[in-house]
């Protein structure tokens, strides 16, 4: 499609093509962008609105929700509930999911991380939105929290909206991944890329490397091998970054390659859990889009797509990025 094409008529002529389309996949896309054009202008805005900072509460994770994790998930709420697009939102900032009304029942099922890397909001750097678009079941009856547990594989749709220099929105719908930036002077995401391959090979790992007295040795030795640079075992020298926003991180893996690794390790064991990152906010979606872009996701032992959800918020161990530089790692865990 033409470079410059906005995002919704971009939906618009994607769904046309779909046999029985009735437009309801759009309205949803188009809710969807609403939102992260409103979070995009608050994240913009930062302290002029008074917006950065703790809300002073917890998560059901037990984790400080920063002002804008609580902003972010009302403003998703809020585009998501009055259009009959979707039939229920589940979502990294609440317990339950949230049924839509019977008159405002939809034919989707939206899972989102309305703001992920929060950590990095009160030190302006990037922060983005997260969202993953399933197919609600098929009778009237209002939908349950286990018409959500499905294996990535059957998401119709994935994406996220990165707020950093330009707001930028990342989309797949399963036919390959595009990239849309936001003209603030006229308010919509214009077509930018299409396309977006990542090279099979990559010089560049990105790693939370303060962790390394926990790692298990599969992570251990990969990464020691790139370290050892041109002279180790790898015969190159490798480079790292960590920006602690996964969005961020995505990418720059779409933009010039790189592997992503948030691995589950013995701290994240000792606190009961399988890893950091959500399966159906993050895990997900991102593998989705990784996938799509011809690179790989696993959790080292399994491809992530695969995984056939247990709970909403289930955690797992994430490696994305670089086709052959994942297939390593996963081969390491033997
Ligand atoms: P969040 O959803 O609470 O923001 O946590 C997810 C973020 C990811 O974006 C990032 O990869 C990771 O947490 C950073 O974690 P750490 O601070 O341990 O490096
Ligand atoms: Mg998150």
């Amino acid at each position: 499609m033409r470079i410059g094409t906005t995002l919704t008529h971009y939906i618009i002529r994607n769904q046309r093509e779909i046999a029985g389309a009735s437009g309801t996949f759009t309205g949803l896309l188009n809710d969807v962008s609403v939102a992260c054009k409103k979070i995009a202008a608050l994240v913009d805005k930062g302290a002029l609105v008074n917006v950065l900072g703790s809300a002073e509460s917890e998560n059901v994770q037990g984790e400080q929700q920063k002002k804008l994790d609580v902003i972010s998930n009302e403003i998703m709420i809020e585009a998501l509930e009055h259009n009959g697009h979707i039939a229920a939102l589940a979502s990294e900032e609440m317990e339950g999911i949230h049924p839509m009304t019977a008159e405002r029942r939809g034919r989707y099922l939206l899972l989102c991380d309305p703001l992920d890397g929060s950590s990095n909001i009160d030190v302006n750097v990037s922060v983005g939105t997260i969202f993953s678009i399933l197919r609600a079941p098929d009778d009237a009856t209002e939908p349950t929290e286990a018409d959500f547990l499905r294996p990535g594989t059957e998401q119709v749709a994935a994406g996220y909206c990165l707020y950093g220099p330009s707001a930028m929105m990342v989309l797949t719908t399963g036919e390959g991944v595009s990239m849309f930036t936001l003209d603030r002077d006229i308010g919509e995401f214009l077509l930018t890329r299409e396309n977006v391959t990542i090279e099979a090979d990559t010089k560049e790992f990105a790693i939370n490397a303060s962790y390394q007295r926990h790692w298990d040795d599969p992570v251990r030795r990969y990464i020691d091998e790139c370290l050892a640079g041109e002279d180790g075992p790898r015969g190159k020298n490798f480079n790292m970054r960590w920006v602690a926003s996964m969005v961020a991180e995505v990418h720059r893996i779409l933009t010039r390659g790189g592997i992503f690794m948030y691995p589950c390790d013995r701290r994240i064991r000792a606190q009961g859990k399988a890893g950091k990152l959500r399966l159906m906010y993050e895990a997900n979606p991102m593998a989705m889009i990784v996938e799509q872009a011809g690179g790989a996701a696993t959790t080292g032992t399994q491809r992530i797509l695969e995984i056939e959800p247990e709970e909403l918020h289930q955690r797992v161990p994430v490696i994305l990025g670089s086709r052959n530089e994942v297939e390593r790692v996963t081969s390491y865990h033997g």
